[in-house]
């Protein structure tokens, strides 16, 4: 199956964010990750989950959550239920890494040197939704998505996703994006962005074809 992201209308201007500490490291401001547009508006960062599968191949691969320039590297990765999720850091300052499932966290990790790598993976033992701040920088921000199947993928620079070897039927396919209209910040400076959106489309895969589902963003 495979399609593309694409936003619709006149893209919101996502002010740069500032820096709250380490500047001489990571700058004065970063720009927002929450609307990364391609040149022809394609969507970075959406993700495309089947739903609903509960045979067929073995895990989606890996996540390596990098801390690397002040920045979250990848803003967005999705990984299925028993994938590895490690998260690093690359700086040579500390960054604290603090997901959040909802409003309890689910994982809390000081990296204070360089090249210091942290097992996660149990702790993302349940599908949903994981929202990853750095508790030392108001700046950075990312979302794992933890997927009760491998039928997951993340939208390229180009708004394109691709999950491969479907096995045919009828499916429910559900596109998430992160929300990017701003609502202002929180009380320690953060932006914060809208609710995140979804869209849910139903998909046939007949035997040995490729299905195209292509989702709008607005
Ligand atoms: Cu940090």
């Amino acid at each position: 199956m495979t399609g593309t992201l694409k936003f619709i209308g006149t893209p919101p201007k996502l002010e740069p964010i500032p820096v709250n500490k380490n500047r001489d490291v990571c700058g004065e401001s970063k720009p927002s990750e929450a609307l990364v547009l391609g040149p022809d508006h394609g969507v970075k960062g959406g993700v495309v989950m089947l739903e609903g599968v509960a045979r067929g191949k073995k895990g989606s691969g890996d996540v390596l959550l990098d801390n690397h320039k002040c920045l979250f590297v990848a803003h967005v990765t999705a990984v299925s239920l028993g994938g590895r999720v490690h998260v690093k850091n690359s700086d040579p300052v500390l960054h604290n890494t603090h997901g959040f499932m909802g409003k309890p966290t689910v994982f809390n990790v000081a990296l204070p040197n360089k090249d210091q790598l942290i097992d996660v993976t149990r702790r993302l033992a349940k599908p949903g939704v994981v929202h990853v701040l750095c508790d030392a920088h108001t700046h950075m921000a990312a979302w794992i998505l933890v997927h009760d199947s491998p039928y997951v993928a993340v939208t390229d620079e180009r708004g394109v996703f691709r999950i491969a070897d479907v096995p045919p039927g009828t499916y429910k396919v559900t596109m998430w994006h992160e929300g990017f209209r701003g609502r202002g910040v929180d009380k320690d400076g953060r932006p914060v962005y809208e609710e995140p959106q979804t869209v849910t489309r139903e998909v046939t895969i007949a035997p040995r074809a490729v299905a195209t589902v292509d989702f709008e963003l607005r």
